[in-house]
């Protein structure tokens, strides 16, 4: 079976929101190759982890990924690399900056897409963590993933969707 159920999160807080949200779904498609098969609705979100006037929409969305290159490591760095370019056509130019304790320092942003699952697999390079390593922290995602998590997915990682929400 060479297709996986790839589970990404989509955020932003500059310009035309759901129009940047729309053209990176397009985009997605066009380079994916197909429609994705899931999406959770649309959710204003605060900015977490940073100051920010200008407040969030995001999702979460589930595409079924044809897996071309048998290395599932490489696969999904691919899917990273095309998510960069999509992040960059939507005019993210923001460079990563990381404070004095080696934290990330997080920017306004017209888009972002970040991976969180890919199928039920744990990678771990330079470049990439999967399942994503902040989700646990970030109700932003934990709550639309909710609405479009496969069983599959819930009984390969339990501990996402046993939570008590509290918003
Ligand atoms: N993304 C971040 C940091 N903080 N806050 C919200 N509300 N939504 C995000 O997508 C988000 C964030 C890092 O990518
Ligand atoms: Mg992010
Ligand atoms: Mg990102």
């Amino acid at each position: 079976m060479a297709f996986k159920s790839v589970y990404f999160s989509l955020g932003c807080n500059l310009g035309r929101r759901e129009e940047n949200i729309k053209t990176a779904l397009e985009m997605m498609d066009r380079r994916f190759g197909c429609h994705y098969n899931a999406i959770s609705r649309l959710i204003e979100t605060a900015p977490q982890g940073f100051s920010s006037s200008h407040k969030f929409l995001n999702c979460c969305v589930l595409y079924r990924i044809y897996q071309r290159n048998p290395d599932s490591q490489k696969a999904a760095e691919e899917i990273l690399l095309a998510c960069k370019e999509i992040e960059r056509a939507l005019g993210r130019t923001e460079k990563t900056r990381i404070d004095a304790f080696g934290n990330r320092v997080y920017q306004d942003r017209p888009i972002d897409i970040d991976i969180l699952f890919y199928g039920t697999e744990t990678i771990e390079t330079e470049e990439l963590i999967i399942p994503h390593p902040r989700i646990m922290e970030r109700n932003f995602v934990l709550i639309p993933l909710r609405e479009i998590a496969k069983p599959s997915l819930k009984a390969a990682f339990p501990q996402y969707f046993s939570y008590i929400c509290t918003e």
